[in-house]
């Protein structure tokens, strides 16, 4: 069997093996030599995650002040290799093909074909992309956006320029009178952002790496550590060597969750000592399911404290950090005596024996982390699974102490930096009077357009631009056949990337590519060469710099490019010296610390603190930024994160990430953990619901979605696997299933689109 459009041969297989081991290193050797990387790799990857050196362009997890010999994985160095490529998309290249051409290809051959080299403007009357200078596209691109109204043009940021490049493009758009700032955050963890915002005042991870050497027992929902923070496993292998318990919650027996045996064991990899079993339960929640499974929990302990109190027996829930730190615990917990189990276990999908199990867990630990990621943030009412899980925290006094607290994984390795340095659409996440004073201009307050706005606008044609700070806006976001249409109509797009993907093949009426270094290459200004930062998922700040060769001579770093842009667009403003911070990044980081002083006090001078400096976190030690000035119980909305009801012949489509891509870059066609190879164009299904549709293993069929709008949105062509999902429950690839997804299904509050459950029919 071939997959049609790739030709690639469909092996579908159980995958025994642990996470890490020789699988990693072989799924390493399958991909690294298609990169044809240069012999500079592997000098970059023994520098990867170390103090003074290069900082991964994967994830975001913790990099150690006492890093590992090799402190990457299977996946950062993928993305190392893919980013060091020796491959080039030259002004030839795109001589060879009209954009309609190329439009046809698939995401892992566009990215394949290698580094952008050159700036493109996109000319209509032969359908190519031609060759300019940079002079001329920062001239055509400034008179452009000038004729437009800066309230109605995008700056989109994905997560991974650095804090001098993000800062930079902040102030940009401000200075041009607009805060249309969404970054990929809006589709990731802004749930995160807004949710614990509210209910702890702090709207990012309490915990520290450090914790994780402190805590007794962790629990895990939605997360997918073997693929998407593969470095974590270390720490969770130290975890268990100590005992820790490890719970998961997640419909399906992700790899990474179940065993790990560690490539820099020896024993391990010689299969003397066996692999680390990392999770102690697990809980395969239906999808949406974890407000009832952690409802559950929650009433077991209120419960349990109860019959404590009744029989004079030490209190289960923290009684003192409730009375003194909380508000509207009476509410809470009024609303879990009265949920009744059928309720419970029908949403949860699980039994109560497990939830009684996994909650027996709890309440033996003093120190509780919570680790969650997409499988949580995604839904219609994932705000309010975050509430539950900081519900689930705060009744043991969970947050704020040694060893505890939420700990979410963050996407992009410098998603959260960007929020931190002002790239938000929200006015009071940004530092208005800091700006106005330091830059003499008058910020704008009107809110700007976050993703799901940013997609609204393009989609009724009144966006008038969008400029994209790396990622690939078109191919990421939901309702994918009426975006592309739009984008096409958008009468200016300007992407700065390092590489060619979907959203530079449906140009606007003008199009530019604006090719950029990346982080793992030498960036030579004025003064010499130069570091960039970024944050990590516990507030570390660190330095890194990349001493690759630059994939062209022609490339402009990410802050030259924002600040060539600028310049075109805004009149002079001598209070913002762009050329100056250009030959001097350490500038940019002064004129961060003089906005923002609590965070980066010092920045330059603690650049390199190995295991990077830390922010700071106000809920860390229990001072709660919030309305009521405590931390907040909230009561949950609904039970069902999906925000659908079930009926005959709906599915819940939860859209994964294999093992070989990092978001819409498509490494390979192996997703070795879930053992599907040679294809993406699948549904996971289970058994059962495959008879009562009749269809059976490698059957093509196709995805309608099943949303109450009355719009037709179909996927053909997937061929089914048996999977171990829970019944009512799919599983399927993103980007290629985001046609199904409606633009206004979308987790409440935070706008995040609900990817993890799309209400979809199956078609035979
Ligand atoms: N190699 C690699 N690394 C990456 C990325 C990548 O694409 N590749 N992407 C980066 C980015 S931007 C991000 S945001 C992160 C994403 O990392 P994750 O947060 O791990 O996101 P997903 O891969 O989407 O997987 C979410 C997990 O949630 C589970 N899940 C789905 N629905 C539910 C539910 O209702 N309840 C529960 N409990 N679980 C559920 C799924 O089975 C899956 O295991 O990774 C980052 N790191
Ligand atoms: N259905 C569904 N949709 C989803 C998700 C899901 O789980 N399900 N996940 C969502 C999430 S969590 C996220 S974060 C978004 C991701 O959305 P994005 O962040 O927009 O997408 P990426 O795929 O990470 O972007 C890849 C492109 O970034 C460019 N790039 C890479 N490195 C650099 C660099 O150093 N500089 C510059 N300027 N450009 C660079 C390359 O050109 C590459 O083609 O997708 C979201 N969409
Ligand atoms: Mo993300």
């Amino acid at each position: 069997m071939r997959d049609d459009e790739t030709g690639e041969e469909i092996i579908i297989r159980d995958y025994k093996g642990p996470a890490g081991g020789w699988g990693s290193m072989k799924g390493m050797a399958r991909v690294l030599p298609a990169e044809h990387p240069g012999p500079e790799m592997l000098d970059t990857l023994r520098r990867q995650n170390k103090p003074h050196g290069f900082m991964c362009v994967s994830c975001a997890w913790g990099k150690p002040a006492k890093p590992h010999a090799a402190e990457f994985c299977e996946n950062g160095a993928k993305a190392t290799a893919w980013e060091m490529s020796s491959a080039r998309v030259t002004p030839d290249f795109f001589q060879r093909y009209t954009v309609t051409e190329l439009e046809g290809w698939q995401d892992h051959d566009l990215e394949q074909a290698g580094r952008l080299t050159h700036p493109m403007r996109y000319d209509r009357a032969t359908d190519k992309y031609v060759a300019a200078s940079w002079d001329e596209a920062f001239a055509a691109i400034g008179a452009k956006l000038k004729s437009c109204d800066p309230k109605k043009v995008v700056l989109y940021a994905s997560g991974r320029a650095s804090l001098e490049t993000s800062f930079m493009y902040a102030l940009f758009a401000r200075m041009w009178g607009q805060q249309n700032l969404p970054d990929s955050s809006n589709m990731c963890h802004e749930t995160t952002s807004v949710g614990l915002k509210n209910a702890i005042g702090s709207p990012v991870a309490t915990i520290q790496l450090e914790d994780y050497e402190k805590c007794d027992a962790i629990f895990c929902f939605g997360q997918n550590v073997g693929v998407n923070s593969p470095r974590m496993l270390h720490t969770l292998k130290d975890c268990r060597d100590r005992g820790v318990e490890i719970v998961t919650f997640n419909p399906l027996r992700e790899r990474g969750w179940e065993a790990f045996a560690d490539p820099q064991n020896p024993l391990q990899m010689a299969k003397v000592q066996k692999p680390t079993i990392i999770s102690t339960q697990y809980h395969q929640v239906k999808a949406g399911g974890d407000i009832a499974a952690l409802l559950g929990m929650c009433k077991l302990v209120l419960e349990a404290d109860e019959r404590a109190r009744a029989e004079g027996g030490e209190r289960v829930v923290d009684q003192h950090f409730i009375e003194q730190h909380t508000v509207r615990f009476e509410e809470f917990a009024a609303f879990c005596r009265k949920a009744e189990w059928d309720d419970i276990v029908r949403e949860s999908g699980l039994t109560r024996d497990a939830i009684e199990a996994a909650a027996r867990v709890y309440m033996r630990a003093k120190a509780v982390i919570v680790v969650y990621g997409m499988g949580i943030t995604q839904h219609r009412y994932g705000m309010d699974s975050l509430y539950m899980l900081v519900n689930f925290l705060m009744l043991r006094g969970n947050i704020g102490r040694e060893g505890a607290g939420p700990g979410p994984v963050r996407g992009h390795s410098n998603v959260q930096g960007q929020r931190t340095v002002g790239i938000t659409e929200k006015t009071e996440l940004a530092p208005v009077e800091r700006l106005k004073a330091l830059f003499q201009f008058d910020p704008p307050t009107e809110k700007g357009w976050d993703t799901v706005e940013s997609c609204r606008q393009i989609i009724a044609g009144t966006c008038q631009g969008f400029v994209q700070l790396g990622g690939n806006f078109l191919r990421a976001t939901p309702e994918h056949a009426k975006m592309q249409a739009a984008w096409r109509k958008l009468p200016i797009t300007v992407h700065v990337a390092t590489k060619l993907n979907k959203s530079h093949l449906y140009p606007g009426e003008e199009s530019w590519i604006l090719p950029c270094l990346g982080r793992s290459e030498r960036d030579e200004q004025a003064s010499g060469p130069q570091a960039v930062s970024m944050e990590d998922s516990f507030s570390h700040i660190y330095g890194s710099v990349g001493k690759g060769t630059p994939a062209s001579d022609v490339l402009l770093s990410e802050p030259a490019i924002v600040a060539g842009v600028a310049k075109a667009v805004l009149p002079p403003n001598p209070n913002v010296p762009w050329d100056a911070w250009v030959g001097d990044y350490s500038l940019v980081r002064k004129a961060i610390e003089d906005c923002y002083p609590d965070k980066f006090a010092n920045f330059n001078e603690r650049l390199f603190e190995p295991g990077g400096f830390w922010k700071g976190n106000p809920a860390s030690h229990r001072k709660w930024e919030t309305e009521s000035g405590k931390a907040e119980f909230n009561v949950p909305r609904a039970l069902n994160a999906a925000g659908f009801a079930d009926a005959e012949g709906r599915f819940r489509l939860i859209t994964l990430r294999s093992n070989d891509q990092f978001n819409t870059t498509i490494y390979g066609y192996d997703d070795r953990f879930r053992g599907i190879r040679g294809t993406r164009m699948v549904v996971m299904m289970n058994r059962a619901d495959m008879a009562r549709l009749g269809v059976a293993a490698g059957d093509k069929v196709a995805l309608e979605s099943d949303a109450e709008d009355g719009e037709e949105r179909v996927v053909e062509g997937l061929r089914v696997v048996e999977y171990n999902i829970p019944e009512g429950c799919l599983g399927g690839y993103y980007p290629e299933l985001n046609y199904l997804i409606p633009l206004e299904h979308h987790a409440l509050d935070s706008h995040v689109p609900a990817g993890k459950s799309v209400p979809v029919r199956v078609r035979a």
